[in-house]
């Protein structure tokens, strides 16, 4: 009877939002994809020691602990997952790092380039590998349009237009994390400039060169208190709509920031990220379009790619909508779900993701690249450089921003 393979060993330091993207990734991974070794849930670190109990008893962490660095002194943990807020990324990956383990850690890298720089230079200290969750990757579509792009199927890129468009900012949303700098390092810019900067890296595989002028806001100031008595409040998007109305506290990040930008292959670039455009609840898009055809994606509708073929007649060209659910027709990710046009969600895009470290954990090929923290460090010198070009009014060369 051949041994089974040792389960590769998972903590995880966080217990919201992402907290349960991640749990509920880890655990269904080995569920729906045939993965070289299985996955075991190890231990959850979080700070309210009556939130953790629970938490661990509904997503099966068979250990808790309420104080972090218990994980990098575990021999039994093999990677460890930081899904905490921006601030704490840092010193949490390094120590991790330090003790041998691998790191998953959430987007953005860092709220600081200081702190990612520190991260990618304790990864390239480290024989462990380094994985940052920029999850929409791994939708199908983003992950065809990847594909299709390097098979050449849209020619030379000229235009990258993205957006990332919330509206859960609003001023009754209380002063969580992600409104104070000390904690988040910027708001919307690095929450969702994140994503679509990276998407747009991935999407081209070129890099952006210059931001040409960028413009940030902060159209709401003063916001009520999280009135749970915690300093971080509610979840990410909790609302506070009915609760009492508790004293404000300053919020000191961007609400919205847009940037211009060009891309290595000579294309232009823009990029639009806000909390505040009602009627968007989390639209993630991103067009391309280059000299044999274009592409356009929005995660509110997110398994379809809208593909233009430029080199068909004008008889028949049109836009196409690629239902990005077909095995046989080799769509990313669609033999491990479900039939065609059965769609995936929001939650599929991390369970590909946990996926997909697993197989680069053990040497085999992830179905699109992975970024690890020297690729998101590159995201992060462009969140840098629009940050500089908004607050100094100039265009900004990458290569300033090291
Ligand atoms: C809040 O803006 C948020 O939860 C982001 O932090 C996530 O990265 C994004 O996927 C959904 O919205």
């Amino acid at each position: 009877m051949p041994r089974s393979p040792r389960p590769i060993r998972v903590a995880l330091v966080g217990a919201k939002f992402m907290g349960r993207a991640h749990s509920n990734a880890w655990r269904q991974a080995g569920c729906f994809f045939d993965l070289p070794r299985p996955v075991a849930l190890h231990t959850i670190a979080a700070r309210n020691a009556a939130e953790l109990e629970t938490f661990a008893a509904q997503w099966g962490w068979p250990h808790t602990t309420t104080r972090w660095r218990d994980l990098a002194e575990d021999p039994e943990i093999d990677l460890v997952d930081i899904g905490t807020p921006n601030d704490v990324h840092r010193e949490q990956a390094v120590a991790m790092l330090e003790a041998g383990k691998h790191v998953a850690c959430e987007k953005p890298l860092a709220g600081t380039l200081d702190d990612a720089r520190a991260m990618r230079d304790a990864a390239k200290r480290s024989k462990a590998k380094t994985f940052v969750w920029f999850n929409y990757r791994r939708c199908p579509a983003v992950a065809l349009a990847h594909e299709l792009v390097r098979e050449g199927r849209l020619g030379d890129i000229r235009h990258v237009r993205a957006t990332y468009l919330q509206s859960w900012g609003g001023p009754d949303t209380p002063r969580v994390w992600r409104f104070q700098k000390k904690r988040a390092g910027s708001g919307a810019h690095g929450d969702l400039n994140a994503h679509i900067v990276d998407m747009a890296r991935f999407v081209t595989g070129e890099e952006i060169t210059e931001v040409h002028g960028a413009v940030a806001r902060t159209f709401i100031k003063e916001r009520p208190m999280p009135d749970d008595g915690g300093p971080d409040g509610g979840g990410a998007l909790a609302g506070s709509k009915g609760r009492k109305k508790p004293a404000t506290g300053r919020s000191d990040v961007d609400d919205a920031v847009l940037f211009v930008a060009s891309l290595s292959g000579g294309a232009t670039a823009s990029f639009e990220a806000t909390r505040l455009a009602p009627g968007h609840q989390n639209r993630n898009t991103l067009e391309l379009n280059g000299s044999k055809g274009s592409l356009r994606f929005d995660f509110e509708d997110m398994n379809v790619l809208w593909f233009h073929d430029d080199t068909e007649s004008p008889r028949t060209a049109g836009w196409r909508r690629i239902m990005c659910t077909n095995a046989a027709g080799g769509h990313p990710y669609a033999e491990n779900w479900w039939p065609d046009a059965h769609v995936i969600g929001y939650e599929h895009g991390f369970t590909n993701m946990a996926a997909d470290i697993v197989r680069v954990l053990c040497r085999t090929k992830p179905v699109v690249p992975l970024p690890d923290f020297a690729d998101a460090y590159e995201t992060q010198r462009v969140l840098e450089a629009a940050l500089l070009s908004a607050k100094e009014r100039c265009a900004v060369r990458l290569r300033e921003v090291r």
